[in-house]
């Protein structure tokens, strides 16, 4: 009685599952303009310059002063997405996107974060935005908190290093919930939370200096993100219980230099805390033992109320949304190395692998080890809600764009996220970042262009707004026409 059973019915001969979310990915922030319309209050977003100078407000301590009008800021007019919605919706539309990812202006809801009534202009700009993805049977999934808060906050409570911002989020997230719950079945809370590490100013709110792994305040301003994200997360199980929400981290996988054991263990250190920190207290509902040993040794404490703890075990995610741009390579420091690398995040270069034009690594197989250590890790639903590729594009005096670079990178990434859901990663779906062109978050710029659709929008402001369809929009609306298996 020898019978041969199949372990299961996996069909290995599909590219993606049915009911794969195809769609795109951008940033109220990073889109929008109208930074003052309909009363909406300044966020961080909108004090942070164009250009070179960024880099600098991002990564080092100053005081949150609007700088002087010599500089622009690419967020005050966006991609006139505010007025452009409807066009902007349809060609999503066309090329056949199930969802959309994007995300709520908080200062929009509330423009001081401290009102009692919400904005009703922000909410009804909302409203007839979700009423126009639906209108074409498109998904809606919401980013609470994209990189941006009500600039007051940041000011008056140095941004999320402070507690009274869990209640202020809170409030923030009821008012979302019950306007918009009847329609939005997908929310995540924070982007890129992890980010924190590398750019608190946009993610918490105050900037710092030094090595932010060591800084007693990130740490404190991630834990009340952690209580405000639990929060969030019981509300909305409360207010819809059909509803779907995660978190959201950068993922990168963090390959040892060489075999040399001491970069492996270095490598591993590294990963553990950039990947793994934020999503186990938000997946598994606690503080891994590598944190508390980390936060011992470097002599941090964290003020941490009663209750907390609690909360975070009760309510935990139910997927994890991430954004894939490279790996990132580690080496033992000796003092000897180049460690600046190209990507943002940290490491040293990797031989092996090319370069966008900002110098961020390309490597597709580093979206498949990813994606599967962190299924295994967590056993829970993934879903890339960002990568894509940042790219100078040239209009042909014809009008055209041929982007065949962009085609290529999403189509080697999309086959290893074809070969990580053969490996067995639920993996939910993918929404190309930037699917219409928008301004940079890191260099605060339109040249940097990711979208499947050009805006006529330049870096010394000049430009109609007006959209054009770039090569690749066929491309992908063929890979959607298909579920994937024209790649
Ligand atoms: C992620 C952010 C996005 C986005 C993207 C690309 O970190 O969540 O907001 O902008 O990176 O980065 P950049 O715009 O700097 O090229």
């Amino acid at each position: 009685n020898n019978t041969k059973l199949r372990i299961s019915d996996r069909d290995f001969s599909k590219r993606f599952p049915k009911n794969f979310l195809w769609g795109g990915a951008t940033a109220a922030n990073q889109i929008e303009g109208a930074y003052l319309t309909d009363n909406k209050g300044l966020t961080i977003a909108d004090i942070l310059p164009g250009g070179k100078i960024r880099l600098e407000w991002l990564m080092e301590e100053r005081p949150l002063e609007i700088l002087a009008d010599t500089h622009t800021y690419p967020n005050h007019v966006g991609i006139d997405h505010y007025t452009h919605y409807k066009e902007d919706i349809a060609l999503f539309a066309e090329m056949g996107f199930q969802c959309y990812r994007f995300s709520i202006s908080w200062a929009r809801i509330f423009p001081t974060g401290e009102e009692q009534q919400p904005n009703e202009a922000g909410l009804a700009f909302y409203d007839s935005l979700i009423d126009e993805m639906l209108k074409y049977g498109i998904e809606p999934v919401v980013t609470i908190s994209h990189f941006e808060m009500p600039l007051h906050l940041a000011k008056k409570y140095k941004g999320w290093q402070s507690r009274e911002l869990i209640s202020l989020f809170e409030r923030y997230c009821d008012v979302l919930f019950t306007r918009f719950g009847d329609r939005v079945k997908y929310w995540m809370t924070f982007n890129e939370i992890n980010s924190a590490f590398m750019m608190p100013l946009m993610s918490l709110g105050f900037s710092t200096s030094g090595n932010n792994f060591q800084n007693p305040k990130i740490f404190q301003a991630l834990h009340h993100q952690f209580v405000a994200s639990s929060l969030a997360v019981k509300l909305a199980k409360q207010k819809m219980p059909e509803c779907q929400i995660g978190c959201m981290m950068i993922a990168a996988p963090f390959y040892p230099y060489s075999c040399d054991p001491k970069d492996i263990l270095y490598a591993y250190e590294i990963e553990r805390i950039w990947n793994y920190f934020c999503s186990d207290v938000q997946v598994r509902g606690k503080y891994p033992a590598f944190i508390e040993r980390h936060l011992f040794e470097n002599g941090i404490d964290i003020d941490i109320k009663p209750g907390d703890l609690a909360l975070l075990a009760e309510h935990t995610v139910d997927y994890i949304a991430l954004s894939y741009y490279n790996s990132c390579t580690e080496k033992y420091p000796t003092g000897n190395e180049n460690r600046v690398g190209g990507n943002m995040m940290s490491g040293v270069e990797n031989p092996y692998l090319p370069t966008s034009e900002w110098g961020w690594e390309i490597d597709p197989t580093g979206l498949r080890v990813s994606l599967n250590q962190i299924y295994n890790r967590y056993e829970k639903p993934l879903f890339i809600v960002e990568n894509g590729l940042g790219a100078v594009d040239t209009v042909n005096p014809d009008g055209s764009i041929e982007d065949d670079y962009r085609i290529s990178y999403l189509h080697s990434h999309l086959i290893a996220a074809s070969e990580s859901i053969k490996d067995g990663v639920d993996l939910m779906g993918y929404t190309m970042w930037g699917c219409i062109d928008l301004v940079s978050a890191s260099t605060g710029q339109m040249s940097k262009r990711y979208g499947f659709i050009y805006v006529d929008k330049q870096d010394d402001g000049t430009g109609t707004f007006a959209r054009s369809k770039k090569k690749s929009f066929d491309w992908y609306k063929t890979v959607l026409q298909t579920n994937g298996e024209s790649l």
